[in-house]
């Protein structure tokens, strides 16, 4: 066969039990297992072709043709399966990110798992979602995730076979998330360096550990009995902790900036406020996420724009797990990226 097309959607993921940190560099396998939401409103949809013609790998992202670097980093994750089946061909990968500019949530997430996905379906591989979880893993750990909708554990396994992703429940039960898009410029420390620097210099990383596998074993009980205020409370501590590593890390360093202090003070607010349960996480960046009941999304939203700027408010209901798309399909997305449906 001379051409080989395979094309896939992946939706990003707010991790509500944290990765943070790596047992090993080259699997991406992680010192602890973790839990995430994947997201309705943000998706990345790419279209790989395996072609005998091609002379070399290429790469556009949001129709804009990439750098070598870039290049190289899409190549090294197709050479996974490329050895994986003893496959030849270079391969044109297209991706267009559905993530609104304002989010600042340009995840690799949803990328590297919509691409393992559409290269999976190119060479049509007979790999389930979790076993195609470990190939994702190897791009970005997070993306291990995005694979399946819902409510996600990764699981840290063993060794690079068992460390995988398994869906834990489908998230349908009246849930949603807010972003508070504080700034979307690029971020100063990118998370692989950052959660590398804590693990070898975080006094406090040890303790990181420990209590993250407890809080993984509390928030899958509290989901299971969709105990929603125990799943906010847990994720809300989780996440501090794991941004109270960065503070301990020598030197020292924060995601956070001013802006983050604000809307977590208005989320704060508007929980006293209200009386609405809300509960924040933040990732390796400024912007805060909020996890709340989609019943109560209009009126946190009303809430919250009286101290954050209503335009950077997005929100979002949990997401799907990640699906093949047809050629039709593939168009209507050029479609609707070039009717600027990126925004
Ligand atoms: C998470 N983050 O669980 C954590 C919380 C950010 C903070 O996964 O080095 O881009 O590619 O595996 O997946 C971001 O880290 O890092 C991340 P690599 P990744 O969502």
């Amino acid at each position: 066969m001379t051409q080989s097309i395979g094309i896939a959607r992946a939706h990003t993921n707010i991790a509500l039990i944290k990765y943070w940190g790596k047992r090993d560099k080259e699997l991406f396998l992680p010192m602890n297992s973790s839990l995430s939401l994947t997201l309705d409103a943000f998706y990345t949809d790419t279209k790989v072709v395996f072609d005998t013609e091609l002379t070399a790998d290429s790469f556009s992202l949001n129709q804009k043709e990439q750098s070598e670097k870039e290049i190289e980093k899409i190549s090294r994750f197709l050479n996974l399966f490329r050895e994986y089946i003893g496959e030849k061909r270079f391969a044109r990968v297209e991706s267009l990110n559905f993530v609104p500019t304002a989010a600042g949530l340009a995840s690799s997430a949803s990328a590297f798992a919509a691409l393992a996905l559409a290269t999976a379906s190119a060479l049509q591989l007979d790999l389930s979602m979790e076993q195609l979880s470990t190939f994702a893993r190897r791009g970005s750990g997070s993306s291990t995730r995005s694979l399946f909708g819902g409510f996600v554990e990764w699981e840290m396994g063993t060794c690079s076979e068992d460390s995988l992703a398994r869906p834990i429940d489908p998230a349908d039960w009246d849930l949603a998330m807010l972003v508070l898009a504080v700034d979307t410029s690029q971020k100063k420390v990118a998370s692989r360096e950052g959660m590398d620097h804590t693990v070898a210099t975080s006094p406090f990383y040890q303790a990181w550990v420990d209590t993250a596998k407890a809080d993984l074993a509390a928030i899958k009980k509290a989901i299971a009995e969709r105990d929603f205020d125990k799943v906010g409370q847990i994720a809300e501590h989780n996440g501090m902790k794991m941004h109270a590593t960065t503070l301990s890390a020598n030197p020292p360093f924060t995601y956070w900036n001013a802006g983050s202090l604000l809307a977590q003070e208005a989320v704060r607010q508007v929980r006293q406020d209200l009386g609405v349960s809300a509960y924040m996480t933040m990732d390796a960046g400024p912007n805060v996420k909020v996890l709340c009941r989609a019943s109560d999304v209009d009126k946190l939203v009303g809430a919250l724009s009286q101290h954050f700027p209503a335009d950077k408010i997005i929100t979002s209901l949990p997401g799907k797990g990640a699906s093949q798309l047809t050629e039709a399909d593939w168009q209507a997305s050029l479609e609707r990226f070039g009717a600027g449906g990126q925004l």
